[in-house]
């Protein structure tokens, strides 16, 4: 794989980066042009999708945070790049799943929506999927990572939360985590910790994203 060079010097933290909204798509005629790569955020509700999209971002409030879980069935788009001169690329931020209470048209609802997103043949590069560091992988996240890879979609696995555990706490449940989807599944890539609290794993995913070419520093001064 071919590795960009960070478009910050070494101590120099990631600065934040540009996003544009694009549009809430409820139904998949909705959709915006793909016009770019692109990249969809997963997850169960609650598992911290648009906490780890604010801090990741860098801004406030741009992703809303704790509202009902499983209310609203719809993907928000966005454009995010290094700079507003910069190529972006495209950022699906998906609807949870797995709301146990939610009646079954939401439920048919995500589906549809899901399903009309990842199998549209766009270009996604890679999906990142969430779960909290402190829950068990269920039959939704491996369910999930398997069809997935029958699309052909690369898959990061998201620890988040890792604030909410001290240090040895996590890393013993990073290791169960991953020797569980291991027996599933084998992992493209290490799962990752993260905590929009703190900011742990910020960087490693900028690199990351970087390194898979969905952000370009190439045209960096
Ligand atoms: N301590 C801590 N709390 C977090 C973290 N990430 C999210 N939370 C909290 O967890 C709750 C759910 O976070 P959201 O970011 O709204 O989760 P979501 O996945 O977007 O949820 P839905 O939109 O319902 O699917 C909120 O109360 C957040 O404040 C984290 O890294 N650390
Ligand atoms: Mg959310």
């Amino acid at each position: 794989m071919k590795t960009v060079a960070a478009p910050y010097s070494a101590p120099e933290r990631p600065p934040a980066l540009v996003a544009d909204f694009i549009i809430s798509a409820a139904e998949i005629r909705q959709f915006p042009e793909s016009e770019r790569p692109e990249l969809a955020i997963l997850g169960r509700s609650n598992s911290g999708k648009s906490s780890l999209l604010n801090r990741w971002l860098g801004r406030k409030a741009l992703a809303r945070v704790g509202a009902t879980p499983g209310r609203t069935c719809q993907i928000n788009f966005f454009r995010v790049a290094f700079r507003p001169q910069d190529q972006p690329f495209l950022l699906a931020d998906l609807p949870g799943y797995g709301f146990a209470a939610a009646p079954k048209s939401q439920v048919a609802g995500w589906r549809r929506l899901a399903t009309g997103y990842l199998e549209s043949g766009r270009p996604i590069k890679t999906v990142l999927l969430l779960m909290d560091i402190r829950r068990e992988p269920s039959a939704d996240e491996y369910d999930l990572v398997a069809w997935l890879e029958t699309l052909g979609i690369p898959v990061w696995l998201i620890a988040t939360k890792v604030d909410k555990l001290n240090r040895s706490e996590a890393r013993t449940r990073l290791l169960r985590i991953e020797k569980m989807f291991e027996v599933v599944i084998p992992l493209a890539h290490p799962l990752l910790a993260f905590s929009s609290t703190t900011g742990q794993g910020r960087e490693r995913l900028i690199e990351n994203l970087i390194d898979s070419g969905l952000l370009t520093g190439s045209n960096f001064d």
